[in-house]
């Protein structure tokens, strides 16, 4: 053939760079389930069904549009396991004139890529990703000479250059930030309507049948799988969004809610990451419901800011900083992870809630992941990379481009405050403020210290200081230092024993 042109899981859009000028008659597609993609972290089985089903949705639409398409599937006798191995085989089956590919997602993936000329014989392109706003090159220019690494700063650019919510050059409604706006509580709601639901086809059983069999170690079950697993259900998925949740999503964008672990989130990161959405068109819904009067401003800019951007800065991140980025441990810490990451097995209510949600769903909404296992991660000083590593197994929308800038600089801290301005820790007080967890747990929210008090109090104090050392010059915390060393000896000296007590408890396997 002329071109081998291939197209990876989370590739899954008609306007992948890779697939524009494609000739019917003379290229082929390759796609392939690969061993060392399901298995280099241990994915949660809703994450497997979703893309192996989305992948084989995928290819059966281009095929009947008319294209030549070799699928590889996981159970194929053949099947050697790896990119580079089904790419070297297809090359020898077909021996087309260059292969095309677009630049992958991750890091690691890019490395092999790097070596395909080689190993093949065959030139290989490898074009940029455009459905991205920001390019490398971009990206990279905004870093340059600047000190500052505030994602502000660039959202503001990406409203320029998007003119999404402008007015000439200024932001509708005076301000460009809204968040302030989108921090409140929220109460159980039982007229909230129910984020649509797909249930499986054959296809997507058969994948089931084969995750459940060929994954036993993976999180989580096959069972209840909903998600939507073509790009016109994501589309069903996305205007349902807009019709029924976006004019609430500001108001509780912060908030959990015991038994809602949905609220008012779109649950669209899954089809964006995956391809199935064009992040700029789903903008562009989002503001065209603003200007007709349909949802508030702190909603919608609200929802534009996280997609153009959080979700883009933080790919500009990962790109311009690995590979050691990975490997930022600014606080210096190794302890593993507890047991009940796994099994959602102790008594903090709000970790158990956002655990078994996350075993159920594949999912947990912004806050639960930022504020409650990031939280306690970080206060209970959990090894960063083997933390990144559990949030890329667990987390549907989870690759590492998106999901490693998130954990080791915005949750951990862990860049030094490369990323963010201050760590997002937090005691007991936020999490009963912002959530309906504590009600029900075994730890008394308001004690501070001693049997029965709430650990992410005496865990909290206890962060602050150990690393006041690394923070203490913090401008943004200096309120807090100043009030740690108001306290008493006697005081600082029971939080230290109550966050030694329990830290001990977690390092013998006890339950907690
Ligand atoms: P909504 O609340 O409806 O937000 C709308 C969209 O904004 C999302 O679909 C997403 O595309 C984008 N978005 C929001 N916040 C972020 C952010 N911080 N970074 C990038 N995009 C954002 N997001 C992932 O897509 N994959 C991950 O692996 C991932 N890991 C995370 C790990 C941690 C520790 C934290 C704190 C956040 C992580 N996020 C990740 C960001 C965010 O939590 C998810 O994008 C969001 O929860 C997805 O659910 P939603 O679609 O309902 O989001
Ligand atoms: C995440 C994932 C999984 C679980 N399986 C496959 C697969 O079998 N075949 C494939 O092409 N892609 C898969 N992916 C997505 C890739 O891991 C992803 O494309 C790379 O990590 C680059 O982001
Ligand atoms: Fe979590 Fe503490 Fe509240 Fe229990 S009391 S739910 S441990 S914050």
């Amino acid at each position: 053939c002329r071109n081998l042109i291939f197209i990876l899981g989370d590739q899954l859009s008609p306007q992948m760079s890779s697939l524009a000028g494609v000739d019917l008659e003379r290229d082929v597609i390759l796609m392939c389930e690969v061993a060392e993609e399901t298995t280099y972290v241990r994915h949660h089985r809703k994450k497997l069904v979703f893309i192996l089903s989305a992948m084989r949705h995928f290819a059966a639409e281009l095929t009947a549009k008319g294209f030549k398409l070799q699928y590889v599937r996981l159970d194929d006798a053949q099947n050697s396991g790896s990119f580079t191995g089904e790419l070297k085989r297809a090359v020898k089956d077909l021996s087309p004139d260059s292969v095309l590919v677009t630049e992958p997602g991750e890091w690691r993936v890019l490395q092999s890529m790097l070596k395909w000329e080689e190993e093949t014989g065959v030139g290989v392109r490898i074009l940029p990703d455009t459905r991205y706003l920001c390019s490398h090159e971009e990206f990279g220019l905004w870093v340059e000479g600047r000190r500052d690494l505030t994602m502000e700063f660039f959202y503001r650019e990406m409203r320029r250059k998007t003119g999404l919510l402008m007015d000439g050059d200024a932001p509708v409604g005076g301000r460009w930030n809204f968040d302030s706006e989108n921090r409140s509580p929220a109460k159980p709601d039982l007229f909230r309507p129910r984020h649509l639901q797909f249930p499986p086809d054959d296809v997507t059983r058969n994948v089931m049948e084969m995750v459940e069999e060929r994954f036993p170690d993976h999180m989580g079950s096959a069972d209840g799988f909903a998600f939507a697993v073509t790009s016109t259900d994501a589309e069903k998925a996305a205007d349902a969004f807009i019709d029924d949740f976006l004019p609430k999503f500001g108001e509780t964008q912060d908030a959990m809610v015991k038994d809602d672990p949905f609220l008012n989130h779109s649950l669209l990161s899954f089809y964006i990451n995956l391809g199935f959405l064009d992040p700029l068109s789903l903008c562009r819904k989002a503001e065209r419901a603003y200007l007709e009067g349909h949802a508030p401003i702190n909603a919608v800019e609200g929802f534009i800011r996280q997609i153009i951007g959080w979700r883009e800065y933080m790919r500009g991140i990962y790109w311009r900083f690995m590979p050691d980025y990975a490997q930022r441990n600014f606080f210096e810490v190794s302890r593993p992870l507890p047991e009940f990451f796994w099994t959602a097995k102790t008594d903090m209510a709000c970790l158990a809630t956002v655990i078994g949600e996350t075993i159920e769903n594949a999912y947990a909404h912004h806050i639960q992941r930022l504020m409650i296992t990031g939280n306690f991660a970080m206060l209970a000083g959990l090894d960063p990379f083997a933390l990144h590593e559990w949030y890329l197994e667990v987390y549907a929308d989870a690759y590492e481009w998106v999901e490693l800038p998130n954990v080791i600089g915005m949750s951990q801290f862990a860049d030094g405050g490369l990323l963010g301005s201050k760590p997002y820790a937090a005691s007991g007080a936020y999490i009963s403020r912002m959530s309906d967890y504590c009600g029900t747990c075994r730890y008394d929210v308001k004690k501070k210290t001693g049997e029965g008090a709430c650990p992410f109090n005496a865990l909290y104090w206890d962060f602050l200081d150990r690393n006041k050392n690394k923070l203490s010059g913090n401008r943004r915390l200096a309120q807090t230092y100043a009030a740690w060393r108001r306290m008493d000896d006697g005081q600082r000296a029971t939080y230290r024993e109550s966050a030694r007590a329990f830290l001990q408890k977690l390092d013998d396997g006890l339950f907690v």
